[in-house]
């Protein structure tokens, strides 16, 4: 199994190409084939993706699609190969959720889209910024080809092939233009720093055919370990009516049953609370056992939603989990209108943690763009479960910091006033008042924002 994040610029047709792929009918250039996979009212009225959207495709063992018009049952159970793309935000507005995308749903790919008439613009260097500060392979899709006048074609490609290029890339882009081409460049792609780049339409399907080819060439490029305790990573929650609080992610070790019992965590304090698994969901159909590299939905017995935040981990109870307050990590500053210094604050985006944190020292006085450092984080809300080795981004507004994550400094203290304002948070939310988040049984099976929990591929 594959996961692909797609990125790029608002209006490049990320949205369109994958209503496209997945539900196998053309576009007609005015907003036909995304509408299949909007979520919310304001996204079908303005076009523009504000979520993180899932959707999955199937080949056969001979390569062939799975998916049919108008149907996406069964797909799963149908292919050989699924592919799982995360459908994500190009407007500067959703940047916040773009970065969860491509932090938390931890891709093996990322498709960064450009749309051939307005050329590079935007986000666009700042999601290739991010994918290639994140270590995740990236490949290119050149969308409306159709519309396109040959000469700003060959200038989007130009510009496009130059910023590869790059000392910042340094990646070998490859236009690809047949079977061939598709062939050379899916089997060196995981191990080389070749780019494909695709030039499409979906209006007119032209080159859809590589890209389909190109997809389910793709080998699997993390190793998953289920041999050992299991390890579960939350994205998201849900309360769904009859079912009660299912939480939705990947499982990074090892493997989970139905009815196993796990530990939950960390809370606000950093403890971790014994769960238990009451059914399991996968691609939309339920199962009695998933395993290290699914994505999965549980549905747990006796825990109320407003206990679990996004980042929060399951892991089995002989692994003894523990929860930090401070973290050393080595920083890369990428973009920075000034300069950054202790007392610093921003937010850190950590697999699926999303916390702010502040700076409390580091080996340089200042940082501009481009500079480096050894930087001693804290978290200012509450403990995470986090490891040496993780990548982050450090991120307020449009400035960035990618890291990675170097020491765990366990023995840091939780503040006596953290401790105290925790507890209040704990038993507030315990009475269902922390921001406005209800625990008050929900009827509509929607998560808050709308979104209908069996949309997702889980
Ligand atoms: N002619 C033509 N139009 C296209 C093509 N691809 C997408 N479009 C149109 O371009 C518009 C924008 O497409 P979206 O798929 O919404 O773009 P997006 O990248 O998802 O945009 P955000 O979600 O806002 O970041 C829609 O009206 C599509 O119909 C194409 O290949 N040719
Ligand atoms: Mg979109």
């Amino acid at each position: 199994m594959n996961r692909v994040a797609v990125v790029g610029n608002v209006d490049a047709g990320k949205s369109t190409l994958l209503g496209v792929l997945t539900h196998c009918e053309l576009d007609n250039g005015r907003g036909y084939s995304r509408q299949k996979l909007f979520r919310h009212k304001h996204e079908v009225e303005s076009g523009r993706t504000s979520s993180i959207g899932n959707e999955i495709l199937g080949f056969t063992s001979t390569g062939s699609v799975v998916n049919q018009p108008k149907s996406t049952c069964n797909i799963c159970q149908r292919a050989a190969k699924v592919i799982t793309f995360v459908d994500l935000a190009g407007h500067e507005r959703y940047l916040k959720t773009t970065v969860f995308g491509m932090t938390g749903h931890l891709p093996d790919f990322c498709m960064l889209m450009v749309g051939s008439n307005a050329g590079i613009i935007g986000t666009t260097k700042e999601h290739l910024g991010l994918a290639l500060a994140l270590n995740v392979p990236v490949f290119v899709v050149v969308t409306k080809i159709d519309m396109c006048p040959e000469n700003i074609l060959q200038e989007t490609l130009k510009l496009l092939v130059k910023i590869l290029k790059s000392p910042g890339c340094r990646k070998i882009p490859v236009l690809v233009s047949t079977k061939d081409d598709v062939i050379v460049t899916a089997t060196n792609f995981t191990s080389e720093r070749v780019c494909p780049i695709f030039q499409i339409s979906n209006v007119t399907g032209q080159n859809i055919d590589l890209l389909k080819m190109f997809l389910n060439l793709l080998n699997c490029r993390t190793k998953f370990d289920d041999k050992v305790l299991p390890e579960f990573l939350i994205d998201d929650t849900f309360s769904v009516p009859g079912v009660g609080t299912v939480v939705s992610g990947t499982i990074m070790k090892g493997c989970i049953n139905s009815g196993d019992v796990l530990l939950l965590g960390p809370d606000l304090l950093g403890k971790f609370e014994s769960i238990q698994i009451k059914s399991i969901h996968r691609k939309r159909m339920p199962v009695k056992e998933v395993r290290a590299g699914q994505t999965a939905a549980f549905a747990l017995k006796k825990v109320k939603r407003s206990h679990i935040r996004k980042g929060m981990v399951m892991v089995h109870p002989k692994s003894n989990p523990s929860a930090v307050w401070e973290y050393m990590g080595e920083i890369l500053v990428l973009h920075h209108p000034t300069t950054i210094s202790s007392k610093y604050q921003a937010m850190v985006h950590c697999g699926s943690i999303r916390q702010t944190a502040s700076i409390l020292h580091m080996n340089k006085d200042h940082l501009r763009t481009g500079d480096k450092a050894a930087v001693h984080f804290r978290f200012l809300k509450n403990p995470e479960f986090i490891k040496p080795g993780t990548k982050f981004v450090f991120r307020e507004g449009r400035t960035k910091a990618v890291g990675t994550i170097t020491k765990l400094l366990a023995d840091a203290p939780a503040y006596q006033s953290h401790l105290k304002r925790s507890a209040k948070l704990r038993q507030q939310a315990r009475l269902g008042q922390v921001n406005g988040t209800s625990t008050e049984p929900t009827t509509s099976g929607t998560r808050r924002g709308g979104r209908r929990w069996a949309n997702r591929n889980h």
